[in-house]
């Protein structure tokens, strides 16, 4: 099976941490970035809902991992941003481990999208969780946010310069353009999504890798 429709997908649960998730079959593909980055405004251009995933003013303030089914073992899920600094670092602590937990132990994460602004792209944390997804043999797809605020020039070249920096994680690493607001890269995001969910097929007895 190839080809599915984002438009319907729902949300299922918020979770503090990965106790409180559904069980851990089927596949997922988490967004991951920094605070900010555009995370929740991504799913919901590729969803086509205004507000499938909550948009927030004030980072820090989602803590939680969203959850979100596109079809029957095939979910999508916004995680917690990273890096903002005006956080209590009890609460930086609490969640970093969620997050941390989240992508060690949970089997089903099959492909991690980190969105980037494209005008801060590849800061420090940003690189870790690049290298850390290409050491579990996760595949990447970096999204390059708010690409409507460079003009098309500085926006090609910032690509460019993104995917040279990237060859030294030696893995599956793809950069590509984003914008929320012109909608633009979300043809390249469905067809990854596509890629991704299609490895695997659903059988009577569940999910097997095909
Ligand atoms: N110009 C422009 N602004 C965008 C775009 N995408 C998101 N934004 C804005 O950036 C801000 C943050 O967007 P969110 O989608 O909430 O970011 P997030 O990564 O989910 O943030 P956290 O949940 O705090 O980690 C919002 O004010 C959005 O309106 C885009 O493509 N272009
Ligand atoms: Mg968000």
């Amino acid at each position: 099976m190839s080809g599915w429709n984002y438009h319907v997908t729902h949300f299922v649960t918020s979770a503090p941490d990965i106790r409180h998730l559904p069980t851990d079959s089927g596949v997922e593909v988490a967004f991951a970035g920094r605070s900010n980055a555009g995370k929740s405004s991504a799913l919901n251009t590729l969803t086509n809902q205004k507000s499938l995933a909550r948009t927030s003013k004030t980072p820090g303030r989602t803590q939680l991992i969203n959850l979100f089914e596109v079809a029957d073992g095939i979910r999508l899920v916004d995680l917690p941003g990273y890096g903002y600094a005006e956080v209590p670092e009890e609460m930086k602590l609490k969640w970093q481990r969620a997050l941390a937990e989240y992508l060690q132990k949970r089997d089903s994460l099959k492909g991690l999208v980190v969105l980037m602004d494209i005008r801060h792209p590849m800061k420090e944390l940003d690189q870790q969780m690049v290298q850390w997804a290409v050491t579990s043999h996760i595949p990447v797809l970096v999204l390059l946010t708010k690409a409507d605020k460079l003009a098309s020039g500085a926006r090609k070249k910032q690509l460019n310069l993104v995917r040279e920096l990237s060859q030294k994680f030696d893995g599956d690493v793809q950069i590509e353009l984003f914008s929320s607001l012109k909608k633009l890269g979300v043809d390249k995001l469905t067809q990854k999504l596509d890629n991704w969910f299609s490895t695997y097929s659903i059988t009577a007895e569940g999910f097997e890798e095909s």
